[in-house]
C-alpha cells in the first residue's frame, strides 16, 4: 500500500486553514463517491467548517433511507467562496471541469483509487490498489486520529460495499475486512446498508435487468457475454441509468464467460460501455476500454462512444 503520510498531513493543514470547503462527487454517482463526500462533510461539519457537497447529478435514490443530505449543482454554486475543493472518486467525471472555474486561492485536492488519472491538483492522493475511495478516506481519518462517528462509519461502509460488490469482488483485501470490522464496531450496519442499497430493488430496476438478461449473448470464441440497453428499454421500464450499474457484474456470474460488456444508450447520441471481469478469469478489461478511449481497473472499466443502438431482427447494431 502506498504511503500518503505527507499528503495526509498536507490535507489536514489545508482543512485547518479553510473555512469553506467544496466536496465534489462524480457524475452518475455510486455508493463510493457519495459515501466519500458524505463522510467528509460530516467530519468537516463536526470541526466547525462549512462544507458543500456537489455533483452534476442528484444524490442516488438508493441512499434515501441512509441520509437526508442532498447534492448541490455546480451551476448553483459561487465558486469564489471556497478555500479548498476536494474531488472524491473518479475525479475525471466532473471535478476536472470544476477545477478551472475555481479561483487561484482555492487549494485543490484529489482522493481517488482509479488508475490513469491525469488531472492535476495541489494534493493528489490516488491509490489504485485500494478497493474504494472510502477505504482511502478511512486511512486518512485514522492517520489523523479523527473520530469516526456512527454516521461517518456508515457512509464509509456504503462506499466499501458498493465498490467491492458486497465483498464479492477481487478487491476485497484483508485490509478491507479489517476496516469493515472497525466500521461495524463504530456502528455501521452492513445488513442495513445492503438492504437499503442492493436487496431493496425497485420493480423498474428488475424489469430493466430482465430486458438486459433476455438480450444477453455469449461469444464462445472469446468468452464475452454482452447485452445492450436502448433508451426505449430504460423509458419503458420507467428505470434510470442508475439501474444499469450492476448488470455487467451479474452477467459475469454466467459459467464459461470471461468478461462482460453492457452497452447502454445515453443522452445526446452517446453509448456507454461497461466492462467487468473477475480475478480468476485472467482478463484485463481496462485494455479493451483503452482501445475505445476509456479507462478504469483491470476488472471494472468503462468507455463512451458516439452512436446509436438500433434493434434489428437478428439482434442489434450500432450506427
Ligand atoms: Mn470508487
Amino acid at each position: 500500500m502506498k504511503d500518503f503520510s505527507t499528503e495526509f498531513n498536507t490535507l489536514s493543514y489545508v482543512i485547518a486553514k479553510s473555512k469553506n470547503i467544496l466536496l465534489f462527487a462524480h457524475s452518475g454517482p455510486d455508493g463510493d463517491t457519495a459515501g466519500s463526500v458524505l463522510a467528509f462533510k460530516d467530519y468537516l461539519t463536526s470541526i466547525g467548517k462549512q462544507a458543500t457537497i456537489a455533483c452534476v447529478d442528484p444524490i442516488p435514490s438508493f441512499l434515501e433511507t441512509l441520509t437526508n443530505q442532498t447534492f448541490s449543482l455546480p451551476q448553483d454554486l459561487d465558486f469564489s467562496i471556497f478555500d479548498a475543493a476536494i474531488g472524491c472518486d473518479s475525479v475525471e467525471r466532473g471535478f476536472q471541469n470544476v477545477l478551472p472555474q475555481l479561483p487561484e486561492k482555492t487549494v485543490t485536492a484529489i482522493i481517488d483509487h482509479h488508475p490513469d488519472i491525469t488531472t492535476k491538483a495541489d494534493v493528489v492522493i490516488i491509490d489504485a490498489k485500494r478497493s474504494s475511495t472510502c477505504e482511502v478516506i478511512y486511512e486518512y481519518f485514522v492517520s489523523q486520529e479523527i473520530h469516526i462517528s456512527k454516521n461517518i462509519a456508515t457512509y464509509l461502509m456504503i462506499g466499501i460495499l458498493s465498490d467491492t460488490g458486497n465483498f464479492q469482488h477481487a478487491n476485497t483485501s484483508s485490509r478491507v475486512m479489517e476496516i469493515s470490522s472497525d466500521l461495524m464496531k463504530k456502528g455501521a450496519s452492513v445488513s442495513k446498508i445492503i438492504e437499503a442499497t442492493f436487496a431493496n430493488k425497485k420493480l423498474s430496476t428488475l424489469k430493466l435487468w430482465g430486458r438486459a438478461f433476455e438480450k444477453a449473448k455469449i461469444n464462445p470464441l472469446n468468452g464475452l457475454i454482452t447485452t445492450v440497453l436502448t433508451e426505449a428499454d430504460i423509458e419503458e421500464c420507467n428505470a434510470s441509468t442508475e439501474d444499469i450499474g450492476q448488470v455487467a457484474s451479474i452477467l459475469n456470474t454466467v459459467p464459461g464467460t470471461k468478461f462482460s460488456l453492457v452497452l447502454s444508450q445515453r443522452d445526446k447520441g452517446i453509448i456507454k460501455g461497461s466492462l467487468r471481469s473477475e480475478e480468476y478469469k485472467g482478463v484485463d478489461v481496462s485494455q479493451i476500454a483503452h482501445q475505445f478511449g476509456g479507462g478504469g481497473h483491470k476488472l471494472a472499466s468503462g468507455f463512451e462512444v458516439k452512436g446509436k443502438i438500433i434493434e434489428t431482427e437478428s439482434g442489434w447494431e450500432i450506427v
